[in-house]
């Protein structure tokens, strides 16, 4: 279990915490382990990947694997392939011909401490590692629900997805864009792969399609109040904190909700999505109580 009804609002970060480690504990397995004449790329993966993060979207995982009561082996699995997919995305945002960062998760950018080569493979060995990780029979005895949800992930990756939004990233910069596109950018870039985090505990656990509404529509909401987060850290927050380079929007003129709406806006619209996203989870009563506290994270969190 992440957590129990009973823990308080302060028992978020320690459930996080706990759950974290043992994801990490998956991915220390999973990562492939530096040997032979390509050691070079496993370490830089493993580099990139167990660098302290939050794990939000597979915390997401487990937490929505656990409504239908999934066994644990299997939500680790996908909970993982979950995280190499955002490090991955994460790797290939910092390189120069993205955004350009020096500093992740309070460290130097996979290119920056090894070689931008080396974080473009990295990278690109990172997303079908996750797909390898789904379709072993170990992540579910049915065929086609590993094949659902490996499609669902490339979905969530892809044009329609990830890389979609990243398109629309690199054309919005220094251009002025209206909310709308904005909020698409955001859907696709950020919204999609915590979506697929969500579904992917209702679709382990073959659950109904009530279910699976209900959690999509709390990702959502959840995923554009964690994306407007983001984007007030990077004017209120610290570098200290955030383990990455903050205040970069503004000075690229980029388009983001805090640019567009301000920042007391921005945080009133955030509330007002992680308290929509609270009520998608009314279905599942008690049960949901750690994705309510989740959604209150999101808005609270200061990293
Ligand atoms: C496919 C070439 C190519 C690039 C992919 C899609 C993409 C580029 C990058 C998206 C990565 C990104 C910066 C998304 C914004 C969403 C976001 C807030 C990321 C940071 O997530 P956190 O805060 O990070 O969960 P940690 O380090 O805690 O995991």
């Amino acid at each position: 279990m992440i957590a129990q009804p009973g823990t308080g609002a302060g028992g978020v970060a320690e459930a996080m915490a706990a759950a974290a480690a043992e994801i990490d504990g998956v991915l220390q397995n999973l990562l492939p382990e530096p040997s032979g004449p390509e050691r070079r790329l496993a370490e830089a993966m493993r580099y990139a990947v167990l660098a302290p993060g939050k794990r939000f979207r597979p915390v997401l995982s487990l937490a929505t694997a656990e409504l239908f009561a999934v066994p644990r082996r299997s939500a680790l699995r996908v909970a993982v392939a979950v995280e190499l997919a955002h490090a991955y995305s994460l790797v290939h945002d910092d390189l120069p011909c993205m955004d350009d960062d020096e500093m992740r998760r309070g460290q130097p950018t996979l290119h920056k401490k090894y070689d931008e080569a080396t974080a473009v493979l990295a990278g690109d060995a990172l997303l079908p590692l996750a797909f390898e990780i789904i379709a072993h029979p170990e992540t579910h005895p049915d065929a086609e629900v590993r094949l659902e949800l490996m499609r669902a992930l490339a979905e969530a990756a892809g044009p329609r997805g990830m890389v979609g939004g990243q398109m629309i990233d690199l054309l919005v910069e220094h251009k002025p864009a209206d909310i709308g596109t904005i909020t698409r950018m955001q859907q696709l870039k950020t919204g999609a792969l915590i979506a697929f985090a969500c579904e992917a505990g209702a679709v382990l656990g073959r659950a109904p399609n009530t279910a699976r509404q209900a959690l999509r529509a709390y990702a959502r909401d959840l995923g554009l109040a964690f994306q407007i987060v983001d984007d007030l850290l990077d004017v209120e927050g610290s570098e200290e904190a955030t383990g990455k380079r903050v205040g970069k929007d503004a000075g690229l003129g980029k388009a983001t909700f805090v640019a567009l709406l301000g920042v007391d806006r921005a945080r009133t619209q955030a509330t007002m999505l992680a308290d929509q996203a609270l009520a998608h989870l009314d279905i599942f009563a008690e049960r949901a109580a750690f994705l309510r506290r989740l959604a209150r994270f999101v808005v609270q969190r200061s990293h």
